[in-house]
């Protein structure tokens, strides 16, 4: 059968400026791609590459004809899918629509429509495979394990029905060959790079394992994984790892190092295997203190760079998010890291009751902080967790879901609107004057120095006009 995957391109400005600094491989297009039987022909469309993505669309749609097109999304992309999956049904009414991603399993119900035949919900090779063999026999689509047909009962809201993630071990090796590895690119942080190393090489994005054993209050992922962190066989990893063109990986788990044992086998594996690549990877303050070797292991095979959720400047913030660390930890860790070589991004969120005073604080602390890659969100509770049903009655927008980007503010902010968009334009601002390649004066090819400034342009700009999301009576 001929089958498009999709992933459609954002419209809100903070997510496109944030992807002037990190462009990745669309991973998940890529694992259910590989879980399909050879003799079906699979493109994927990814339109975060479109400069035209309507026009690319409906090009693709035209030439090459899919009989079923599979659209994943975040929430702050289920509407597009929507619409995108209405231009389908017209041009190509026969043709069999299925969602799957983040939005389909957290709120499968905003996909309940006439035109969107199946909803996928958690991870999707399984049931992907089932509905395309399904659908090869011209069967139903009834009855498979995680998937919704409209029209018929929709699950329970509550996390307790969402899908468990299955054993990694049964999962295929996501096909590459379907997209341009050239055109993935991230900024690239370290402590040092050698003279003229480029800051945008081509990367390759690789899950070890999936899920987390901690609970932090504001975050979904424990929902989405039962608490539970699953490795995959450490062969499979890096096998994935020595097949891909980029020499730069950019793991996607949620937490590398969370299962000491594994990762130390995974490290050995990859040095046993003479593997030399560039690592970022993401972990948590408590895990750097706890396991400095394996961190200095890690380091020898070439992690650059570690994402910190640092989240608060106040050690009374970070206990009521339940986050099981301190301020000081933080900066142990920061400081730990960078004496290893490894630089740190350090991830903070903001509240919307933030006043001018919280933001200072923020400002301060970070301008304290010792060179340190920055980046901020403001917390925002994932649709169908207990949190946001708390949250929902003060939800002060229609369209709650297109703003959920962790960026916008989805309960009144104390401050005017378009006064909390300014600061918290600032405060990215004053992060990225941080980076420890910027401090460092790295010389870099001067077309990667522009990129840098445009890029840092449209994130500051992204931020800046964020209020503009909103209707104008909320501005003031
Ligand atoms: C790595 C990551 C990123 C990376 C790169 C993602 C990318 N490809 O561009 C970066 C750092 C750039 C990023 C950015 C953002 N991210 Co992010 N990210 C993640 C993370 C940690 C892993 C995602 C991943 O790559 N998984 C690996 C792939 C293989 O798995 P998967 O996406 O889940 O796909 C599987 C299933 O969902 C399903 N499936 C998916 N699509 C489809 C489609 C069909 C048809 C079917 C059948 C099945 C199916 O099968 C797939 C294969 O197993 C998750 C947390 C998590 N645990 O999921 C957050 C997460 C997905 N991110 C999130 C958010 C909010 C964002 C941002 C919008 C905000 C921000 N401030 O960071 C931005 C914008 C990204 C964008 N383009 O819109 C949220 C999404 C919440 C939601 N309800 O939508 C998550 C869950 C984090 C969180 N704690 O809330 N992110
Ligand atoms: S440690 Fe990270 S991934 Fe784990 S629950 Fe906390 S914020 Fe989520």
């Amino acid at each position: 059968m001929k089958i498009l995957l999709v992933k459609p391109k954002a419209r809100l400005g903070a997510v496109l400026g944030l992807q002037g600094f990190q462009l990745l491989e669309p991973l998940e297009l890529g694992y259910l791609a590989g879980a399909l039987p050879a003799h079906h022909d699979v493109r994927v469309l990814d339109l975060r590459l479109a400069r035209f993505e309507n026009l690319a669309f409906s090009r693709t749609l035209a030439h090459f004809r899919p009989e079923i097109i599979g659209f994943t999304g975040y929430t702050h992309e289920g509407s597009i899918i929507k619409e995108l999956a209405v231009r389908a049904h017209r041009a190509l009414p026969r043709a069999k629509i299925i969602v799957g991603g983040h939005h389909a399993t957290v709120a499968p119900e905003d996909f309940e429509t006439d035109y969107i035949h199946a909803i996928v919900r958690g991870e999707g090779c399984r049931p992907f495979r089932s509905i395309v063999d399904r659908l090869e026999k011209k069967a139903a689509l009834d009855g498979l394990a995680n998937v919704i047909v409209p029209g018929t009962t929709m699950p329970a809201a509550d996390p307790e029905s969402w899908p468990e993630f299955p054993d990694p071990a049964t999962l295929p090796t996501p096909r590459r060959d379907l997209w341009d590895p050239n055109r993935y690119r991230a900024v690239w942080t370290a402590e040092h790079l050698p003279k003229w190393e480029p800051l945008f090489p081509p990367v390759s994005m690789v899950r070890t394992s999936w899920g987390c054993k901690m609970k932090c209050s504001f975050c979904i992922v424990p929902f989405l994984c039962a608490g539970k962190h699953q490795p995959r066989p450490v062969e499979s990893v890096v096998d994935e790892i020595a097949s891909t063109a980029a020499n730069h990986i950019y793991f996607s788990d949620d937490e590398n190092f969370i299962d000491e044992a594994f990762a130390w086998r995974l490290a050995e594996a990859l040095e046993a295997r003479g593997i030399k690549k560039r690592y970022f990877a993401w972990t948590r303050s408590t895990t750097v203190i706890r396991s400095p070797e394996l961190l200095k292991m890690w380091r020898r095979i070439g992690l650059d760079s570690a994402f910190l959720g640092f989240e608060f400047p106040t050690n009374e913030e970070l206990r009521k998010a339940k986050k099981g660390g301190t301020v000081s930890g933080n900066e142990q860790a920061l400081d730990s890291l960078r004496r290893m070589g490894i630089a740190v991004h350090a991830a903070f969120m903001v509240q919307p009751e933030y006043t001018e005073d919280d933001f200072s604080t923020l400002r301060k602390y970070v301008e304290s902080l010792p060179p340190v890659q920055c980046s901020f969100t403001v917390c925002t509770p994932s649709p169908g967790t207990p949190d946001y049903e708390e949250m929902r009655p003060k939800i002060w927008v229609d369209n709650a879901h297109d703003l959920h980007d962790c960026m916008h503010p989805l309960i009144p902010t104390e401050l005017p609107l378009r006064r909390f968009a300014h600061l918290f334009a600032v405060q990215a601002a004053v992060g990225t004057s941080k980076t420890p390649l910027r401090v460092n004066h790295h010389v870099a090819p001067p077309v990667d120095l522009l990129r840098v400034v445009r890029a840092e342009r449209r994130y500051y700009r992204g931020f800046k006009n964020m209020y503009r999301d909103y209707p104008q009576d909320l501005w003031d």
